[in-house]
């Protein structure tokens, strides 16, 4: 890595903190970085360069209904989850094609995404 893209990062890893200042950051995060974001999603897993998480509901209108409350929060921040709906299961993966990797704004949709489940959901 240039010494240039080498203090970028540094900068950015500095700036982990509040959540507004969270979602400004768009780089890819480094291996360590996901390493503190993942314990804000505990039940998403890791693979590649995506985080996924397998959703459970009780048929498939309810997962069709959460699919629908997932995608306006994808619309509001632009950033959009791959979906695999079956029957009762729905695999959310994310990840940041634009920046080739794991970001903020993948974690950041993660928690949105816990949210509704346990909003509307899990009450
Ligand atoms: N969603 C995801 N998951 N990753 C992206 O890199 C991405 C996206 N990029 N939604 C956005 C849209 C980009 O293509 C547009 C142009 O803003």
């Amino acid at each position: 890595m240039g010494h240039r893209k080498q203090i970028l990062r540094w900068r950015k890893k500095e700036r982990i903190g509040p959540e507004e200042e969270l979602i400004k950051t768009m780089a890819a995060l480094t291996a360590h970085q996901i390493s503190l974001h993942r314990k804000s999603v505990p039940d998403w897993s890791k693979r590649a360069q995506t985080i996924r998480r397998t959703f459970e509901f009780d048929g498939f209108l309810k997962s069709i209904d959460f699919v629908n409350r997932v995608a306006r929060k994808a619309q509001k921040i632009d950033h959009h989850p791959d979906i695999d709906i079956r029957f009762n299961k729905v695999t959310l993966t994310l990840t940041t094609h634009d920046e080739g990797g794991i970001t903020d704004k993948d974690f950041s949709l993660a928690r949105q995404c816990d949210e509704v489940l346990s909003r509307f959901f899990k009450p």
